[in-house]
């Protein structure tokens, strides 16, 4: 019985990775990267979380796991972030995040919202020296 239910966690799972990529996940929410325009150096991502309707989702913990697309690299895992740890509840979540390599990431954004609800969305980037470039 345990097995079966951690088989349909993982089943979850999988198909809300299948879906990610885009701008809206399965829940409904609009997850969208801001790139740095720094490039590497830059310390942190700026993620913005609105609802289906556009509006901003304020009352979210938001993490951020990168996983290089080669083999051999450890993930680089966020703190989770509040949206008015920046001073402003506007729905743009600044999360510290450190590419520690130049090229291909897939970045695993996860939005804890208060309700106890939970999505994934993930967001394939390009990392060089000067930029960030979303795929
Ligand atoms: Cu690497």
């Amino acid at each position: 019985m345990h097995r079966l239910f951690l088989f349909f966690l993982l089943l979850t799972a999988l198909t809300i990775n299948a879906c990610g990529g885009n701008q809206t996940g399965p829940s409904g929410l609009q997850v969208t990267l801001e790139p740095p325009t720094t490039g590497q150096a830059e310390p942190q991502l700026t993620i913005q979380v609105a609802d289906s309707q556009g509006q901003p989702v304020t009352d979210a913990r938001v993490t951020v796991e990168g996983n290089m697309t080669h083999a051999g690299m450890a993930p680089v895992i966020s703190d989770a972030v509040t949206d008015d740890a920046d001073g402003a509840a506007d729905g743009r979540y600044r999360v510290p995040f450190q590419f520690t390599m130049l090229g291909d990431w897939v970045l695993t954004i996860t939005i804890q919202q208060a309700g106890g609800s939970a999505s994934e969305q993930n967001i394939e980037v390009i990392v060089s020296d000067q930029s960030v470039i979303v795929k």
